[in-house]
């Protein structure tokens, strides 16, 4: 039954006020049509009345259930985790690169970029040749480091400083041109594109796979014999899992 107070809705002809748009729901509501009339209701993430509705702010709650760190946003919210550590796939967790990868030593050696875990070798480490790095770093279900942009790789340079001091000169990363000349393939299959930190651009038929080989002041990439004993830098996890 329609209330009293309501009866002026049967004097006027029954339309879908949500389609015709002449609802007055908040942009962040959902309307719903009724005999005679409409509902607003807050879309998640949301309070208040339907005509009225204002962001909740779920780190207020609980951190948000976040492990780590809760960053509030309009409609939404999202967690993230410290400098050693990952988001979980459940979106609330951290895990600790050290533990998800702990064949890798030192377990010190971590570090995080855009929630990927990165490791590099100190110069306890063993050092291998190219293909025994990569399958090193393939063992825990990573490649060697693929530095895609500057971003990364200026990411890398701060790593290594932090990790290694100036000892190491020079680490396998997952680039070289093994299978066809010329073509440089990173360790996930992927062409090289538009970024390069090339030392040289000479072609190098010698020579196949690639080295981060860096001073205090410059980092760039050295094309190395494939054979030569070196540290390396794991990338693990690209969807955050083993
Ligand atoms: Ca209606
Ligand atoms: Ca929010
Ligand atoms: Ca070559």
């Amino acid at each position: 039954m329609v209330e009293s107070n309501d009866y002026v809705y049967y004097e006027r002809k029954e339309v879908d006020e949500c389609a015709e748009g002449t609802d007055n729901c908040s942009p962040q509501a959902t309307c719903s049509d009724t005999p005679y009339r409409f509902t607003c209701s807050c879309n998640a993430g949301y309070t208040g009345n339907g005509v009225t509705c204002t962001d909740v702010n779920e780190c207020n709650s609980n951190n948000g259930g976040c492990a780590g760190t809760c960053t509030n946003s309009e409609g939404s919210f999202t967690c993230s985790c410290g400098a050693d550590s990952v988001l979980n796939a459940d979106g609330f967790a951290c895990d600790a690169c050290s533990t998800l990868y702990s064949g890798l030593n030192p377990s010190h050696n971590f570090g995080v970029y855009q929630n990927q875990c990165f490791w590099s070798g100190s110069f306890r480490t063993p050092r291998l040749n190219y293909m025994a790095a990569k399958q090193a770093c393939q063992a825990e279900g990573g490649t060697l480091a693929m530095i895609k942009d500057e971003a990364t790789q200026t990411f890398l340079r701060t790593h290594l400083r932090g990790t290694s001091g100036h000892r190491q000169r020079s680490y396998w990363i997952g680039l070289d041109d093994r299978d066809a000349e010329g073509t440089f393939l990173w360790n996930d299959g992927t062409e090289l594109g538009e970024y390069d930190e090339f030392r040289s651009d000479a072609p190098n038929r010698a020579r196949d796979c690639v080295t981060l080989w860096r001073t205090r002041r410059v980092a760039r990439w050295d094309i190395m014999d494939c054979s030569v004993l070196k540290p390396y830098i794991c990338q693990l996890g690209g969807n955050g899992s083993k």
